[in-house]
């Protein structure tokens, strides 16, 4: 045991699942907090988990609390993160052991939820979109820490895309970069979240999760660290019509401007201004989309469990 494994509060069920090296899916909490309206924000972690769970692996949703890193999130805790939305500190990389030693509530983004996964050994991660490149980045330079997390961290993220909200084809040039491989999920072409289309590829196609788990397995046997993007479409019955997803998107970024919002505030409040202009629309395409990923991510999970030696 390493010292730092204290900090570690692993559900029973999940040392469990972990210990015997079973099927483990974690999800972000950001997305909980930030991302969606409370009460939808704690139906849908609640139904996410369970969707985990009906596809034969165990679901630990990540976030800090009382001191702690938590693995798995007892219903409790979730419901206090629901219903403190906002409040909530949202946690990347660089807020880890400050709200950890201050014994706050804090709300994992993609790139945090990643840290603790790789921490406790869970390789399968599914949330909804990642952070990325934002539009008019080259004066702003807000670059989510998402993408470099996803460089360096070896766990694979299960998301249909990055949000449209951000600049899609720098995202995609900046991943490159990175050198983080870009697969698509039965699709070609890299998913713009709550649409299927970006006109931008992928680097491999994989139609079946058997074939994409050995591959990851491949890369964390080899000295090849970092993580894996797998984009997994939103189903075409879900999928919105781009019209109005571009509309509400640009009223909103032209909103956040007008507003002078910065910073960690740029993502919640554009989630949460397309929810209010699409008339919730953009909340059912999300929750759809995130059960989409959950049920991929468990399919993995339970696939790279069985390449693994007991
Ligand atoms: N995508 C969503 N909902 C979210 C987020 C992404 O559909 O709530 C959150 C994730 O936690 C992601 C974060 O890691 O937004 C990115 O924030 P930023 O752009 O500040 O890095
Ligand atoms: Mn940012």
């Amino acid at each position: 045991m390493r010292s730092w494994s204290a900090l570690l509060q692993i559900e029973p069920e999940v040392r469990e699942a972990l210990e015997n090296k079973q099927a483990v899916v974690a999800l972000e909490s950001t997305i909980i907090s930030h991302g969606m309206p409370y009460p939808d924000n704690v139906e849908t972690a609640l139904l996410v988990e369970r969707t985990v769970r009906e596809h034969g692996a165990v679901p630990a949703t990540l976030a800090i609390a009382a001191g702690r890193l938590q693995v798995g999130l007892p219903a409790h805790r979730l419901e206090e993160l629901g219903k403190a939305g906002p409040r909530v500190i949202k946690c990347s990389r660089r807020d880890i052991p400050f709200v950890l030693t201050r014994g706050e509530l804090g709300a994992t983004t993609v790139a945090a939820t990643m840290i603790l996964a790789d921490l406790a050994g869970i390789r399968l991660f599914a949330t909804g979109g990642i952070g990325g490149v934002h539009r008019g980045a080259e004066l702003s330079m807000d670059i989510s820490a998402d993408l470099q997390e996803l460089a360096r961290t070896d766990v694979a993220v299960v998301s249909a895309g990055a949000k449209a909200i951000l600049d899609l084809e720098l995202t995609r040039e900046y991943l490159e970069t990175m050198g983080v491989p870009v697969i698509g999920f039965g699709a070609d072409e890299w998913p713009a979240f709550y649409t299927r289309h970006s006109g931008l590829s992928v680097d491999y196609r994989y139609d079946q999760p058997a074939a994409l788990a050995k591959a990851l397995h491949v890369k964390w046997s080899t000295p090849l660290p970092g993580g894996v993007l797998i984009a997994n479409p939103i189903p075409e019955e879900e999928e919105m019509e781009y019209a109005p997803v571009r509309e509400a998107i640009e009223k909103a970024l032209a909103e956040a401007a007008k507003k002078g919002i910065r910073g960690k505030e740029v993502t919640p409040f554009l989630l949460a201004r397309i929810v209010e202009l699409t008339g919730g629309d953009s909340l059912r395409a999300n929750v759809a989309l995130v059960r989409h990923n959950a049920r991929l991510a468990a399919q993995l999970a339970v696939e790279y469990a069985a390449l693994r030696p007991g």
